[in-house]
């Protein structure tokens, strides 16, 4: 008899779907959107409505793996299957010699969105690595320029609820592709605009959201700073603000009009690339048309100034005080509306059992950077790689693959598949998919926690990152009671946090429930409104100036600093072409890039060039052309369209196996960080384009 198991996809996006899995005879059969799920409403993304070809990939690392090869030579051959056991024993004997020659934090962990349930991707992995004293990770690749900029005046992580857009006037989709990213927030704009709402997107690409909404903007790459002070230009120059709303609940309304006022709207157009009427009309229009929903997305804080962006457009709904209304306000991220109890999860004191400190930080946009640095001490002498694909993901992608070839250096990956990365691993290990482990899981699109239930066995000797860090602890001697930790057992630490938004919600609820949501505060007609009265600041204000900010040499308001290598700061090293690296519609960072029928829905190893660009350099669609820049050069296959300003080109994160030359991307992107939070600028790299 076939039944249908309650599972959540853990993929890292923000619409954390609830998923249902038939099962027959220990196979999965099917796969759909849970249809009773508020946010995914019965359908699945393109990438994940054909999971189970993933599951049952022929290509499956389904075995532990050993390197037979050089360092750099890829596919199977280059590997011989070895047992669970001796896999333990290498990696637990490797670990302990880099800890007793170099100390524990020559060991190094490398993780980050693969999973993002919290008991396989921030639970037993954070214990066992604190409790051996290895470094640190900065897990900053990619939202922290965000959510420092937005907490600098929130004070917390949380926004307008994605079923609220059904309620906006106007909603704005900034630096957010909403239809390839965040496709579950569609419906719900849809079901405004069915009433009469608009959307605006800001975006220096025409992406599959920008062509079908009412208006788009292709403002120029990192200039959203000036756009947004510029907005608020115009809304205090024309008396639209909310007074009473910024005098009840803001701090610093008067620095921020000092501020503003330097912003005219000829300025913004100048340094924005948009023209002068089209700034004032937004400005009236979101001043003045409410509800008004921003959905801010993190593809504006990939720039070099990327997080005072994201705190100066955080402050336009203080300014009109949209976050009055029900689909008024601003979404950036709802994961600080979970009370996960992340410190029971974790574990960070254990890291003094061994070091009787905290372990240091190493930042994970940096990875080739610190594994090519001789003066670092200690040296990275193993490093484990788990959920990540840093061989493709990471900046500076030339960098890493030099630092990943050293053949002192011992690296450990646990895998679904053969990426880029394991094209440099000593032992490779076989990892589940969210199909085959229980976990919890939180959304930073959506307010509803999930409880995910294995529908299928591990395939072949996989594991779950829980288990394989329970088996390595073992292996290694150590036997402490949090390092045995059953997963229900890092469930129910998970939510015994007292937080008052985890109130009443169990492992048993949740295990009959699937999906609760969290219990914020709502008012009659049961809307929440985070920031209706006032803010989750110290002082329930909102800091539109906030001094710690001038403390690290910033402006404590808001300003416009161009990147260091950008149009506006054509400084020695910069090329003529601002880059865009973006991600695929139909892949997920760098997952599904090896699946045939996720390939056959994408244009891959385009570049997109305006026409006036292409015609400077004698370049036509079809052409070959070598995109490069001092880090290094790819070759792509040009698209001449004008989906992207004069000056700007963009392209796409691929495999770089499988891309023309072996290299991808991020060949050319640096490892330069942002203003707020130490983050990835993957939107901030400069290029020169020639024919081949
Ligand atoms: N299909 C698909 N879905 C995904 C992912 C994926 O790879 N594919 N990745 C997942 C992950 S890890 C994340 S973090 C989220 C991210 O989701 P988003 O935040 O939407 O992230 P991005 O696609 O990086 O950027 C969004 C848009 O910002 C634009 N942009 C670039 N520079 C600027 C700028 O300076 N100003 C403005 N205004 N816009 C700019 C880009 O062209 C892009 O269309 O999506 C998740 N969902
Ligand atoms: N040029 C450019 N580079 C980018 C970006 C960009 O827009 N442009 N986006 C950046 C962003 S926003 C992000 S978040 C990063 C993402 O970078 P990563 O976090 O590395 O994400 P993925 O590329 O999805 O790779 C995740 C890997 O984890 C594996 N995996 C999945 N589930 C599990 C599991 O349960 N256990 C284990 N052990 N492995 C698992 C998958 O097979 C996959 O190979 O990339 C960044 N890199
Ligand atoms: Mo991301």
């Amino acid at each position: 008899m076939p039944r249908v198991v309650y599972s959540a996809c853990t993929h890292d996006c923000p619409d954390a779907c609830s998923v249902l899995v038939t099962v027959e005879d220990g196979r999965a059969v099917r796969i759909q959107g849970n249809p009773e799920h508020p946010v995914t409403r019965g359908f699945l993304c393109g990438k994940v409505a054909k999971y189970l070809d993933r599951v049952y990939s022929p290509d499956r690392v389904l075995h532990p793996l050993r390197r037979v090869a050089a360092k750099g030579v890829s596919g199977p051959g280059a590997f011989r299957q070895i047992t669970w056991d001796e896999a333990l024993d290498e990696v637990a004997r490797r670990l302990k010699q880099a800890a007793d020659e170099f100390g524990p934090e020559s060991v190094l962990p490398y993780s980050y969105g693969g999973t993002l349930g919290q008991i396989h991707g921030n639970g037993m992995d954070r214990r066992f690595f604190h409790r051996i004293g290895a470094s640190q990770l900065d897990r900053t690749i990619c939202s922290e320029a965000g959510t420092v900029g937005l907490t600098s005046v929130y004070g917390a992580r949380y926004g307008v609820e994605p079923e609220d857009y059904a309620h906006a006037r106007l909603i704005i989709a900034w630096g957010a592709n909403i239809h390839g990213n965040n496709i579950h927030l569609w419906p719900f704009i849809e079901e405004a605009r069915r009433k009469g709402a608009r959307l605006v997107v800001i975006d220096p690409f025409r992406t599959r959201t920008a062509k079908v909404a009412d208006w788009h903007l292709a403002i120029l790459p990192g200039t959203d700073s000036a756009l947004a002070l510029g907005l608020m230009h115009v809304i205090f120059a024309e008396g639209l603000e909310d007074g009473d709303y910024l005098a009840r609940y803001s701090r610093g309304e008067q620095e921020l009009r000092a501020k503003a006022a330097e912003f005219p709207p000829a300025r913004v157009a100048q340094i924005t690339g948009l023209a002068e009427a089209d700034i004032v009309r937004l400005a009236r229009e979101y001043a003045t048309i409410q509800p008004a929903a921003i959905r801010l997305n993190y593809g504006v804080q990939r720039c070099e100034n990327g997080g005072m962006a994201v705190r100066a457009i955080c402050m336009l709904p203080v300014v009109t005080g949209a976050w009055r209304r029900r689909g008024g306000g601003l979404t950036l991220s709802t994961s600080g509306a979970f009370g996960i109890n992340k410190q029971r999860l974790r574990r960070e004191d254990l890291m003094t059992s061994t070091l009787g400190r905290p372990a240091r930080t190493l930042n994970m946009n940096q990875l080739g950077r610190l594994l090519n640095d001789a003066t670092l001490a200690p040296p990275v002498k193993a490093l484990f790689v788990y959920a990540s694909n840093p061989a493709a993901v990471c900046p500076d992608h030339n960098q890493v693959v030099e630092g990943l070839k050293r053949t002192d250096l011992f690296t450990i990956v646990h895998e679904q598949f053969l990426t880029d990365t394991c094209d440099y691993a000593d032992i490779v290990l076989p990892a589940t998919t969210f199909l085959e482990t229980k976990e919890l899981l939180t959304s930073y699109g959506h307010m509803h926690l999930q409880l995910s239930e294995p529908a299928i066995a591990p395939q072949g000797e996989a594991v779950s990152n829980a288990e394989l860090f329970r088996r390595v602890a073992a292996r290694m001697g150590l036997n402490d009671p949090c390092l045995l930790a059953t997963d229900d057992e890092l469930i129910d630490d998970a939510l015994a946090s007292g937080h008052p938004q985890m109130e009443g919600i169990t492992r048993q609820k949740l295990e009959q429930a699937h999906s609760i949501p969290v219990p914020v505060p709502r008012n009659a007609d049961g809307a929440f409104l985070p920031f209706a009265e006032g803010f989750a600041t110290p002082d329930g204000r909102a800091a539109l100036y906030n001094p710690e900010l001038a403390a690290e040499g910033l402006d404590p308001v808001a300003d416009f600093v161009p990147a260091a290598e950008s149009r506006h700061n054509p400084v020695k090293g910069s090329f003529p072409l601002e880059l865009l690296s973006r991600k695929h519609d139909n892949f997920l960072n760098s997952t599904f890039c090896n699946l045939e029928g996720h390939q056959r829905m994408e244009h891959r190893f385009g570049l997109t060039l305006h026409p006036a660009d292409a015609a400077a350099r004698g370049i036509k669609t079809g052409d070959l052309v070598r995109v490069y820049n001092a880090r290094g050069e790819v070759n792509l296959t040009a698209l001449v369209e004008d989906s992207v300003p004069s000056g700007v080109v963009a392209a796409h994160l691929d495999w770089a196996r499988l891309s023309p030359g072996g290299r991808n991307i991020n060949a050319l992107t640096s490892d330069r960080l942002t203003d707020l939070g130490r983050g990835a600028t993957f939107y901030s790299v400069t290029v020169e384009v020639e024919r081949r």
